[in-house]
């Protein structure tokens, strides 16, 4: 099956990256609460979009002659065999998420962090009218190939072309692409079902009786994170997938369960294990809390430590 790819290594070299200076881990005062996207105001959520739309508009913080908007694409398909299926991939995500809405601050948003959550099955979008905005291929002006893309023709995002593209045959393309999802609800109905009982309720409470960090983050990466990817399909399977303004909701959503089972238990805030291919190494070697959580200039580093509890220092915010 297509949707697997996400797991697909992308092979670029990852840039040096700098230590943190030592800071004393501040306690925040005044954290915000993230909502789930629904509960956000109309006024919020059209705030939201706007500014994701913004980021397009804004130099890149890493040097690149692409956008600000494309700088999360890149530093997540650099890092990519660091942050998947791994350990450091739920702080590295934790953070990560949390740049992001510190971005969409920049570009006007007042709002809270956010995150989804999948509403009941079969009841978000009408089959048939799913199915025709999945069927329509966008008019003209496609790099080779992008015929077979369906592109996000209805919406906010219609226009938007992402600059970095980890797939093949396509390469970082130059000028962009259209936004595409492949939908495996249309297109591979059988494979979805299966895909359901992994992100559905009775999915999702097996992985939040997980007993411990390595048995915690071994289920949620490879059950309910990785079928949201492979059923929302298209820019959602490679490691180019920040390109998808869905991947930042359902990060959060992912960060709120971590959160989530991490409130059961305060040893939690403390619990982090396992190997991982660190950075410029060869091989894999036990992580620690006081690895860093690299950013390659997108935002600066901080350590495992400084995000492993969403109330101290940086990150300041709950559920
Ligand atoms: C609390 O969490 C730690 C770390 O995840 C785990 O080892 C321990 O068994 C948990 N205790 C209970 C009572 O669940
Ligand atoms: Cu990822």
């Amino acid at each position: 099956m297509k949707f697997l790819s996400i797991l697909v290594a992308a092979g670029a070299a990852a840039p040096a990256i700098a230590l943190p200076t030592a800071e004393p881990r501040a306690t925040c005062t005044n954290p915000t609460k993230r909502v789930e996207w629904r509960q956000l105001s109309v006024a919020d959520q059209q705030s939201y979009i706007k500014a994701v739309l913004c980021l397009k508009t804004k130099p890149s913080k890493m040097g690149l002659k692409t956008s600000l908007y494309d700088d999360f694409p890149n530093v997540h398909f650099n890092y990519n065999k660091y942050i998947h299926g791994s350990a450091p991939f739920l702080p590295w995500h934790r953070y990560f998420t949390h740049v992001y809405f510190d971005a969409l601050r920049e570009c006007g948003y007042e709002g809270p962090g956010t995150h989804g959550r999948p509403p009941p099955l079969g009841r978000h979008v009408p089959r048939d009218r799913l199915r025709r905005r999945w069927q329509r291929a966008e008019d003209g002006a496609l790099p080779d190939g992008e015929e077979q893309l369906h592109c996000v023709t209805e919406g906010p995002f219609a226009g938007l072309r992402p600059e970095y593209l980890a797939v093949t045959p396509f390469k970082m393309m130059d000028g962009g692409h259209c936004l595409f999802r492949n939908l495996p609800e249309i297109s591979e109905p059988q494979a979805f079902q299966t895909m359901t009982s992994s992100f559905g309720p009775a999915g999702v409470a097996q992985v939040q009786d997980s007993p411990d960090f390595a048995v915690y983050h071994t289920a949620l990466e490879g059950g309910p994170h990785g079928v949201i990817h492979a059923s929302l399909g298209g820019e959602m399977n490679p490691t180019t997938s920040p390109n998808d303004p869905l991947f930042f909701l359902h990060h959060g959503q992912i960060d709120h369960l971590w959160w989530e089972w991490q409130q059961k238990n305060a040893s939690r805030l403390e619990d982090y294990n396992g190997k991982a291919s660190h950075l410029g190494e060869d091989g894999d070697r036990e992580v620690k809390l006081d690895d860093i959580v690299p950013m390659n200039g997108l935002a600066k580093d901080l350590t495992v430590r400084e995000v492993m509890d969403t109330l101290h220092g940086e990150l300041c915010y709950t559920y």
